[in-house]
């Protein structure tokens, strides 16, 4: 049967794609959200699900302060020997020439844990990952970066060994190879088959130009020869391709046999990737001259579907209504740069209680719940009682790129009483809707964002039924990755949010979360 791509809705970048056994998983990127890399599972590669996140201490991660679209960069999921091996960078600093990236291990029996304590590797670059080599040696693989102003700062890729027994790095890091000449050589990973070494790596930036290319050695420690045939995808010049910036691939055996590439990719309308970067599956085969390369072209052209032998249902709505009657918050909502617990976020009684933190801007405490966009038409509901006493008391809907890029359906008071209205906020321009009073007898307030293709529309309801429009349309490109300023790595989130900044103490309830897609 043919399998609608993406497989991963939303921002989901920069795929690990594993099969243990009869399981498969895919982790990603998390970046700024917490807890760190999300690990989905599946039986079938069609059907997808979030199984667990490998980080969720906020001690071990602890991203408090971090930069927009730092944290956690593209994790590496691999198993050997009865543990799964996730390797990941925090990325604490990404300014001019300099990077601070620090390399971790951590590893587990199962994807829900318990996942060991961190362990340190290098610093040199990003993305690192393990190779498990079939003599039972093991290998880090990251790419590096040059600091210098007149150089090639994605310098290349180094291999160095890793001493399982000991949790440490041996020796020396061996630089294994430049890259190719697309350049931007990152996301290396390494695969074994029939002898050779296969390095993939991501090339020529996340963006419009990005793609995936393979090299091959007879040795980890190279040299290693180029495909002939690079880049074995990429979405740039190709005439019908769905799927914009295919690149940061992964390639593995299936239980059926077959082979498999995952990648990032994205939809994006007028150029602006509203959803981020989300993940895909293409069919892979291997060549008589031993490379592997995309099944169904010869173009390299990712394809909006792909094929599996046999039959099952691709059950594709994720629309939830959560209303925490299970005392539990669900996997798709995360909050920033800390825990639940530490961003004053806990489940009483049935609703959400989020206590006021920091403004919506903050680097720091966010009383901020949000989920991955994951259509272009969809709607986020709430019903929120909160009853500010000033205009330092702000709570409602938000729809969240970033601290800088956000538009948000909030409650205030001021003189004249309690008021919604819209504020947006596109590269630090700030502009607010004309206010709406709402009564003081009313306590629960609804608050709806529909999303629409390239538009959203606010709305608000005091008795659940009559939705009234608040605010003009707003234009959601604003909310994509090229839109905003800086690296644009995660996507569209929807939440809901509290903050308190006149530190006086107070909270806002959200009985439920109603996230419905219609597409
Ligand atoms: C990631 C790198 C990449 O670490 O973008 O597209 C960086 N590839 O591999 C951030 O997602």
């Amino acid at each position: 049967m043919l399998v609608k791509n993406p497989v991963l809705k939303g921002f989901n970048p920069d795929p690990s794609l594993l099969r243990v056994g009869e399981d498969y998983y895919i982790a990603t990127s998390t970046f700024e959200w917490f807890p760190g890399v999300c690990i989905h599972h599946s039986k079938d590669l069609v059907n997808w699900e979030i199984a667990a996140y490998a980080l969720t201490d906020d001690t071990e991660l602890d991203m408090t302060g971090i930069d927009m679209a730092c944290g956690i960069w593209a994790p590496n999921l691999t198993y050997s020997e009865g543990l799964f091996y996730l390797a990941y960078t925090i990325v604490y600093t990404n300014r001019a020439r300099y990077k601070d990236t620090f390399n971790f291990l951590v590893t587990a029996p199962s994807v829900q844990g318990p996942w060991s304590k961190p362990i340190p590797l290098s610093k040199s670059g990003f993305d690192p990952s393990i190779f498990h080599d079939d003599d039972g040696r093991k290998y880090l693989v990251n790419m590096t970066i040059d600091h210098r102003a007149d150089t090639i700062r994605f310098s290349g890729i180094d291999v160095q060994e890793y001493d399982p027994k000991n949790k440490v790095l041996l020796g020396n890091p061996v630089r294994v190879s430049r890259g190719t000449a697309i350049g931007t050589s990152e996301g290396p990973n390494v695969m074994k088959h029939n002898g050779y070494y296969y390095l993939v790596l991501a090339e020529g930036g996340t963006e419009f130009n990005h793609c995936a290319t393979v090299l091959r050695s007879k040795s980890i420690w190279g040299p290693y020869a180029e495909n002939p045939h690079n880049p074995i995808i990429k979405s740039a010049g190709q005439e019908n391709c769905q799927l914009a910036r295919a690149g940061h691939a992964q390639v593995i055996q299936g239980k059926d046999g077959n082979w498999y590439m995952a990648h990032l990719c994205s939809r994006p309308i007028d150029k602006c990737s509203i959803l981020g970067r989300e993940t895909a599956i293409q069919n892979v085969e291997w060549t008589a001259d031993g490379w592997f390369k995309l099944s169904k072209n010869n173009q390299s052209m990712p394809e909006i579907t792909f094929e599996i032998p046999y039959d099952t249902e691709q059950k594709i709505d994720k629309s939830a209504f959560v209303d925490f009657f299970d005392g539990k918050i669900p996997l798709d909502y995360m909050t920033l740069r800390k825990s639940f617990t530490s961003n004053g976020i806990s489940v009483k009684k049935g609703a959400l209680l989020i206590k006021g933190g920091a403004s919506v801007m903050s680097k720091y405490f966010q009383g901020l719940l949000a989920r991955r966009q994951q259509s272009m038409y969809c709607d986020l509901s709430t019903a929120m009682n909160f009853e500010p006493r000033h205009l330092n008391h702000i709570a409602g809907l938000l729809v969240y790129y970033n601290c800088d890029n956000h538009y948000y359906l909030k409650m205030t008071k001021d003189d004249k009483g309690k008021l919604l209205c819209v504020s947006s906020l596109v590269n630090m321009q700030l502009e607010d809707s004309v206010s709406i009073y709402i009564e003081d007898s009313i306590s629960i307030i609804y608050l709806k964002a529909e999303i629409r293709g390239k538009e959203l529309q606010f709305y608000y309801s005091t008795d659940s039924v009559n939705y009234n429009k608040i605010g003009d349309i707003l234009d959601m490109r604003n909310i994509s990755d090229e839109r905003i300023a800086g690296n644009g790595f995660t996507g569209s989130m929807l939440g809901v949010n509290c903050s308190d900044c006149q530190g006086d103490g107070i909270e806002a309830e959200f009985l439920y979360l109603d996230y419905k897609e219609y597409e």
